[in-house]
């Protein structure tokens, strides 16, 4: 089990997939929808009705109503027309990438409320589990929640502090922070119950429930300082999950400038991802 990669900066193409040969000088391609083989087709409608059944009771309301409105049931959605309701919804773009994009150009990106979606779909021997984002992970994942503008805010202010956090070589702290909220994170439902958030465990056939039924994970009340000190796997299931109460709380607590938090990170040693500290608040 491989424990923290260092995060893909995407400074070389070897080992990554997808063409990079015809990108703009952001990183972003044309979508070729024409490009999609009628198997790919086929594929992701599989991978949509196999998804779409799990959803109920255990994503969070706001992602669940955001993906009933999305055109995503007849085969692979088109940028253009996704980018209509979300530009009217939060003012979001989503713009085709080959793939895995360096950190900066990412966070450029989404400093610029602009999602990098990834144009292809992973091959039929990853059909349960594919490490990369494809298609289907950033469609299926990460879209609806941009529907949601609090959570689009807290995107955005993502991107911003991630150029900032460059500079301060600070991303390996940062990328925590974006791999237990927007990729494993989980919400507090209005009923009270845990409910998935977190576009790596929406896009999971196994993690959707596991994350929110199983008791093995550790569950703990967001903490800025607790996630940014953690590290984490990036090929097995999340042995802690953060749970936060609201988007506004999420949005709220990563307002502030992170330089002093930085500071004080650079004092603390960092948690594996299976740490039980005294003072966590378990959520059960
Ligand atoms: N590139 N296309 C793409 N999608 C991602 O989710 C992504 C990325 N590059 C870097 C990255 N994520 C992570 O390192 C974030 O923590 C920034
Ligand atoms: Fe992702």
């Amino acid at each position: 089990m491989s424990l923290e990669q260092p995060p893909n900066h995407g400074q070389s193409s070897h080992g990554l997939r997808g063409d990079y040969s015809h990108m703009r000088p952001d990183y972003t391609v044309e979508q070729d929808y024409d490009r999609y083989t009628s198997e790919q087709q086929h594929r992701w409608r599989r991978l949509y009705r196999r998804q779409i059944e799990l959803v109920p009771g255990r994503a969070c309301d706001e992602y669940e109503r955001a993906l009933r409105a999305l055109p995503y049931e007849e085969g692979i959605p088109r940028f253009g027309e996704v980018n209509r309701a979300l530009a009217a919804a939060t003012g979001w773009q989503l713009v085709a990438v080959p793939g895995l994009v360096p950190d900066l150009v990412f966070f450029e990106h989404l400093a610029g409320r602009r999602f990098p979606v990834t144009v292809w779909l992973r091959e039929e021997h990853e059909f349960d589990y594919i490490v990369e984002p494809d298609v289907f992970h950033d469609f299926f994942g990460h879209v609806p929640m941009l529907f949601t503008p609090t959570f689009a805010g807290y995107m955005q202010a993502y991107g911003q502090g991630g150029l900032k956090a460059e500079r301060l070589g600070a991303l390996e702290w940062l990328s925590r922070l974006y791999w237990y909220t927007v990729e494993f994170g989980l919400v507090r439902g209005k009923d009270g119950l845990l409910r998935d958030y977190g576009a790596g465990i929406l896009s999971s056939p196994s993690e959707i429930s596991y994350a929110v039924e199983s008791p093995r994970p550790r569950r703990v009340g967001f903490g800025l300082l607790r996630i940014m000190r953690t590290r984490y796997r990036i090929d097995s299931f999340q042995e802690t999950y953060f749970v936060i109460d609201s988007f506004e709380q999420l949005f709220e607590a990563t307002a502030p400038d992170f330089t002093p938090l930085y500071r004080e990170l650079a004092r603390l040693p960092e948690l594996a991802p299976d740490a039980a500290l005294a003072e966590d608040r378990v959520v059960s």
